[in-house]
């Protein structure tokens, strides 16, 4: 089954945010098989962004990035990395659809409330910079042969 990961960033836990978009993941029928909350460091918010060096707005998101609490997930399920994105919406809020997490509730291209994985390799690295294999749970949930 495939994983993807999930950061709620500072602007969406201080928003009170991070319920909302564990209720929208679960209501559609992903599993949450790993969480966690930490401040990021300046070392791994460059880790997560590396692909990001040398751009522009690179001092701007990591400054961000660090700049407050974040909510760490991985999320199970069929097709989980492109329903996540989806689900997320555009980068830029502007441009992110109605009926999305960024659509809904967010206005900037940076504040832009939440962060997942672009591609199934993205993910497992990702995951890797954030879990251990100890931290991820294996568990059947009731009607799971609905979810597939
Ligand atoms: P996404 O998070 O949708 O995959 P990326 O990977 O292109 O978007 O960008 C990573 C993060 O960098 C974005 N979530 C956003 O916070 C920030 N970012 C991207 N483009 C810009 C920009 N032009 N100006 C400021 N911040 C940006």
């Amino acid at each position: 089954m495939e994983r993807t990961f999930v950061m709620v960033k500072p602007d969406g836990v201080g928003r009170g945010l991070v319920g909302e978009c564990i209720r929208r993941y679960e209501a559609k029928g992903l599993k949450l098989v790993g969480l966690k909350m930490q401040i990021l460091t300046r070392e791994l918010a460059g880790k997560h962004y590396a692909e990001h060096l040398g751009k522009p707005f690179y001092e701007e998101l990591i400054a961000f990035i660090t700049s407050g609490p974040t909510v760490q997930m991985v999320w199970e399920g069929r097709d989980a990395v492109a329903q996540v994105r989806r689900m997320n919406g555009a980068t830029n809020c502007l441009a992110a659809d109605p009926g999305t997490i960024r659509g809904d509730f967010g206005l900037s291209n940076q504040k832009n409330i939440v962060h997942a994985s672009d591609a199934v390799e993205t993910a497992a690295r990702e995951i890797g910079l954030y879990f251990a294999p100890s931290e991820l749970v294996s568990y059947a949930v009731p009607g799971e042969e609905w979810r597939r």
